[in-house]
């Protein structure tokens, strides 16, 4: 396995000052005073749930009136993104503090992640923070210590407690009574982080449960340009809806408990999600609405002014910086590769007088997702995302971005709306929505995100000194950054092997006739012969 040693770290970012007392904690553990300076941290991510649907967002068919509340007391953001829209390498950037191009084989999902690369609850540990978990915290893929044994990526698990899920295919996980057993296991002096890492709404859902729950087709009061409005995708994305409320359900008596215990306002909450919905052309790819994500913070004790909505571009990198900037870490002692995000105490401590500086981007991109094209290589991507628009290269537009058709388009979740778009383009024999989520790209896209959020009308031609600006400051930073990508090494990304060997090399030997399990995607998604 080629090794990451040799990746450059990025310009390391000074943390802001690091509070004295913190220091103190640290050296001096079990120095009261000082120990109630540092916040318990309540980490809660979503797997799968998407830009704007929640009600703090004004989405009408998404009830979520429990992120809205800790909205309400504490900071909304309009501006929130993953580097990369899938689980493992969205994961891998939270627990670096980099982006997944800075982390060598976890620049992919399914990786081996690399053992010499800090993570940040072995970092919480060095804090002196009780770090525990319950439900999906990083993966799918391997990690496991040089010597192989196991890293501690969930640290203390708590999954005892089960429940009958409200709709099939919800996990029976009772997220609420497991935090209730950590609770109990918590000790006063001790600062504590909890990961609360909900399943929902990844698929499958339970076709058809949203009647159930008093939702109709006509609650959904807009369908993405990308997708043909009809019965079926919307029935699907209030499918999804019944999973997004769940979860919301569960985080409102967990909030419930803390109030009870008199650690509400002692605790630095976040909610968010890992990428976007598991829909065509949304989850995998790197369209807006698959790495902008809800998210929420509270926190009394450390933000300044609750109530705000911010604007400012943050990513999923800012975020090991702002768990260890609460936890009193400093960044060099935390074991962590310098950090390519940087904490978001500049914008708890905002007067909102005027924008917090250099927060006016963000970089996003992938490499290989899931399997299923020649060669097991990726679909390879670089972007930036700037007030209004987007801009995205495509390194290889040659290979087909949702997967190889013959092999059943496996970056794309099996879900009603992919059969009905698949269906679709074999009945008339071809399809506008079809080639939008599952068709060849051009090399270069450029999107007005002021008129064209859903990022289907392409002016990377029509705009060429856009295009040329923000190509220019996107390979200026990453190249900054140490990207291989930038630095004319992308190909180091494809080598790096996919950690589930039982499907390792998955076209070749598909198309040799090897029969393999894929079991996200359906039969019918696999095309009877090549596309061109
Ligand atoms: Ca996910």
């Amino acid at each position: 396995m080629p090794a990451t040693a040799d990746l450059e770290p990025v310009h390391p970012r000074a943390m802001r000052t690091t509070l004295l007392l913190a220091v103190f904690s640290v050296t001096f553990a079990g120095l009261i005073a000082a120990e109630t300076e540092r916040p318990n941290i309540l980490f809660v991510i979503a797997d799968d749930w998407g830009n704007g649907h929640a009600g703090a967002y004004g989405c009408p068919w998404v009830k979520t009136p429990h992120f809205d509340r800790l909205a309400k007391e504490g900071l909304l953001f309009l501006n929130a993104y993953t580097p990369t829209a899938k689980c493992a390498p969205s994961r891998s950037a939270i627990m670096t503090g980099r982006h997944p191009w800075l982390l060598g084989a976890a620049a992919n999902h399914f990786p081996y992640f690399p053992p010499e690369i800090g993570i940040l609850p072995e970092a919480l540990d060095k804090a002196g923070y009780f770090y525990a978990s319950t439900g999906k915290v990083w993966g799918p893929g391997q990690s496991l210590k040089a010597d192989g044994s196991p890293r501690p990526m969930t640290g203390k698990v708590f999954a005892r407690r089960k429940t009958a899920p409200p709709a099939k295919a919800i996990a029976n996980n009772d997220y609420a009574a497991n935090f209730a057993d950590f609770l109990q296991e918590t000790k006063p002096g001790r600062p504590w982080f909890f990961w609360l890492g909900f399943q929902e709404p990844h698929r499958a859902y339970e076709e058809g449960s949203h009647a159930r729950f008093g939702k109709r087709p006509a609650d959904v009061d807009r369908v993405p340009k990308y997708w043909p409005d009809n019965a079926t995708v919307r029935g699907d994305m209030l499918d999804y809806a019944v999973e997004v409320e769940h979860l919301d359900a569960q985080l409102g008596k967990v909030i419930a408990q803390l109030e009870a215990c008199g650690e509400l306002d002692r605790t630095l909450i976040i909610v968010t999600s890992d990428n976007g919905m598991p829909f065509p052309r949304v989850k995998g790819s790197a369209y807006e609405n698959a790495n902008h994500l809800p998210f929420a913070v509270r926190w009394p004790a450390g933000i300044a002014r609750s109530g705000r909505k911010v604007s400012e571009f943050i990513s999923f990198a800012d975020l090991a910086p702002t768990f260890l900037e609460a936890a009193g870490l400093p960044w060099a002692n935390s074991g962590l590769r310098p950090t390519s995000g940087r904490s978001l105490f500049d914008i708890f401590k905002s007067d909102d007088a005027k924008p917090v500086a250099g927060r006016d981007f963000t970089l996003i991109g992938r490499e290989r997702n899931d399997l299923g094209r020649p060669g097991d290589v990726g679909y390879p991507v670089r972007g930036i995302v700037t007030a209004g628009m987007i801009y995205l290269e495509n390194a290889e537009p040659s290979r087909w971005p949702a997967c190889n058709p013959e092999t059943g388009y496996l970056d794309t979740d099996a879900s009603p709306t992919k059969t009905f778009l698949l269906q679709a383009r074999r009945a008339q024999g071809s399809d506008p929505f079809w080639d939008l989520c599952f068709g060849m790209r051009p090399g270069r896209e450029l999107y007005d995100l002021t008129a064209d959020a859903d990022c289907v009308s392409n002016l990377a031609s029509a705009r060429p000194d856009d295009t040329e600006n923000l190509r220019a400051k996107l390979w200026a930073e990453l190249k900054q950054q140490g990207d291989l990508r930038a630095l004319g090494r992308g190909a180091e990304y494809e080598a790096f092997p996919h950690s589930d060997e039982r499907r390792r090399g998955f076209y070749d030997r598909y198309m040799k006739g090897e029969l393999l399990e894929a079991g996200w995607v359906d039969k019918t998604d696999f095309e009877k012969a090549p596309l061109k």
